[in-house]
């Protein structure tokens, strides 16, 4: 190990290892913006860790930055020495010199990596702002899903890292020299004709607000205050296990309850769950997935990660005919909010209005595909993400902390199977399909029903489970974000994959932690592990665990859609695909 003294103690550090880690093991802080340690990621580019440093045998002191210094035998490092300080309070207004002042109308606002940074800098003055310079940098809005502005871009290049190596789309670059340098679109001008599938995971690593979803809190209230509308809210498996986050519960707290309370105070109409909808694709999947296997087609991927759908149809479109064509849970329950449930109701369906709450960025796409609409209007009408959501309660005055929890009351559309609920985890879709394929082709249920095989955290997970009967052993495989995604599709194309079934879930981790959840500072996915946790608790307390023991979804199916994959379902709940 290496001797060096760090604030004044002794210390010890590894070779190779930087200032920078070496104090935080310490625990000793040093500001950062532009590092990110979970995805090993240190350009150098924000100059924010200024340290000084007195070497052995040099009598200046040196001011070098934490990030990429590596500590050496005889180093005196001083992070908060009066030149130290004022080193990295000079850095940081350097920083705010193209960035926009005004934070209250930021989306980052109170959740910002740069306002702590000038908080913990002790900013009094931006002598340097050039309000003219900043105004003139670009911001993007062509996009029904992102927004990329860069007048608060702060060139940390987290977003250009996570979209190349980890999601590997590449849809990202920086582009431009000095201070007109900018994160560009890589060859493109604007979105749609960009690579970018608007997963959301370069908006998860962003320290300040300069990407984001596009907000549409204003249209969900104009739709909540308008007495000719009826309101019907959904929302997504994983957002009762995240959402208590943004109002400061602990990880993994099941908010199922309060978020039905929070939409009723808000003046919602209806309250569906999307877990509902779930049971209902595995319904349509499941007896998609089987004909096909009787037609010896083979792979399936599962159809309902709308940043899948997008990765799929803009880099692989050779691979679209193996899509399942059911629709996600989303579009599933918007549809049938407008079909089934009018006449349930007693209302005119061009009064329903569908809000969804999803902690994806994508479905805001999925909602506006065209596909996906009927009469020129689409299915679902609003998609707020999870940080939209928390934002819309807190325009309301509601902490949702202080909400008592309500139960879903509807006849129709929110009862949910156990099966339905994990479908926001990598593996969840895929464990609920095999429940209820077991259960036609056997005519029994799946003595064990947990299939843990299928669970983890692996990149990709493969098995082999035998479904019985005339089927016999299914091979199948779970993936969970696009770097993974792009390495197996791969192989599927050059015949070097040999599976009947493969889940996608473009987020790593699945829905838990997509990328319209919340965002945490200095840190990369924390969090997965205790919201899967929940999740699967949810499947064993829940009363019914497989799709089609779902008493709602058995009465869709008697009143309305007639068999799984009957002409009705399929006009009403598949869909197609565009290269
Ligand atoms: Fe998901 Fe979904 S599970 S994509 O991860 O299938 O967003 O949670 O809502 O639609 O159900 C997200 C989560 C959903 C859909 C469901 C699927
Ligand atoms: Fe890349 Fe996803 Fe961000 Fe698009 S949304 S730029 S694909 S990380």
């Amino acid at each position: 190990t290496i001797a060096l003294i760090l604030n004044g103690t002794d210390c010890r550090g590894f070779p190779n290892e930087t200032i920078l880690a070496c104090a935080r093991r310490h625990d000793i802080y040093v500001p950062t913006l532009c590092e990110l340690d979970d995805i090993d990621h240190t350009p150098g580019t924000c100059r924010v860790c200024l340290v000084e440093i007195v070497q052995a045998g040099r009598d200046e002191a040196q001011i070098v930055t934490a990030c990429n210094t590596p500590v050496r035998e005889g180093m005196e490092v001083r992070t908060r020495s009066r030149k130290a300080r004022e080193m990295q309070r000079l850095q940081v207004e350097l920083l705010m010199a193209d960035h926009l002042q005004d934070c209250a109308t930021c989306i980052r606002h109170g959740d910002c990596e740069l306002q702590d940074l000038a908080q913990f800098v002790g900013l009094t003055e931006n002598r340097f702002f050039d309000r003219a310079r900043t105004e003139a940098r670009p911001i993007d809005l062509t996009s029904p899903a992102m927004v990329r502005d860069m007048r608060r871009c702060v060139r940390c290049q987290r977003c250009v890292a996570i979209c190349r190596h980890h999601q590997q789309v590449d849809a990202l670059a920086m582009e431009g020299t000095g201070l007109d340098r900018v994160v560009a679109l890589r060859d493109a001008d604007d979105y749609p004709s960009s690579a970018c599938v608007s997963c959301g995971q370069c908006v998860l690593v962003c320290p300040t607000g300069a990407l984001g979803e596009r907000d549409e809190t204003d249209l969900a209230l104009d739709y909540i205050c308008d007495p000719d509308i009826v309101t019907v809210v959904q929302f997504a498996p994983a957002v009762r296990v995240a959402f208590g986050e943004e109002f400061g519960m602990p990880a993994g707290t099941n908010v199922e309850g309060q978020i039905v309370a929070a939409c009723r105070k808000i003046g919602i109409d209806v309250v569906l769950d999307t877990n509902f909808a779930a049971d209902v694709v595995i319904m349509e999947e499941g007896t998609e997935l089987l004909s096909r296997l009787k037609e010896r087609r083979r792979p399936t991927f599962t159809s309902c990660c709308p940043a899948w759908i997008n990765f799929a149809e803009i880099h692989y479109p050779e691979i679209l005919p193996f899509l399942s064509s059911t629709r996600s849970p989303q579009q599933v329950l918007s549809t049938v909010a407008k079909t089934y449930l009018p006449e349930k109701l007693g209302v005119d369906p061009a009064r329903i209005r569908v809000i969804s709450i999803m902690p994806c960025v994508a479905k805001k796409d999925e909602a506006a595909r065209p596909q996906l609409t009927r009469d020129g209007l689409p299915d679902t009408d609003v998609v707020l993400t999870t940080r939209e959501f928390a934002r819309l309660l807190r325009r309301e005055g509601i902490d949702l902390k202080h909400l008592a929890p309500s139960a879903f009351d509807s006849p129709w559309m929110a009862e949910y199977s156990g099966a339905g609920a994990i479908f926001g985890t990598t593996g969840g879709v895929m464990e609920a399909a095999l429940r209820t394929i077991y259960a036609i082709v056997n005519g029994r249920e799946l003595d064990r029903i947990e299939l843990t095989q299928l669970r983890g955290f692996e990149g990709v997970r493969e098995a082999r489970v035998d479904l019985g009967g005339a089927v016999g052993e299914v091979s199948v495989a779970m993936v969970h974000g696009l770097g993974g995604t792009r390495a197996l599709v791969e192989k599927v194309l050059a015949g070097e994959a040999d599976y009947d079934f493969i889940e996608v879930m473009a987020c790593p981790g699945g829905c838990v932690d997509g990328g319209g959840s919340l965002r945490s500072k200095q840190a990369y996915l924390p969090l997965a592990l205790k919201r899967r946790e929940t999740i699967y608790n949810v499947d064993r307390a829940a009363k019914v665990r497989q799709s089609h023991n779902n008493p709602q979804v058995q009465a869709l199916y008697r009143d309305f859609l007639g068999e799984p994959n009957s002409a009705t379902a399929h006009h009403l709940l598949h869909t197609s695909y565009e290269d």
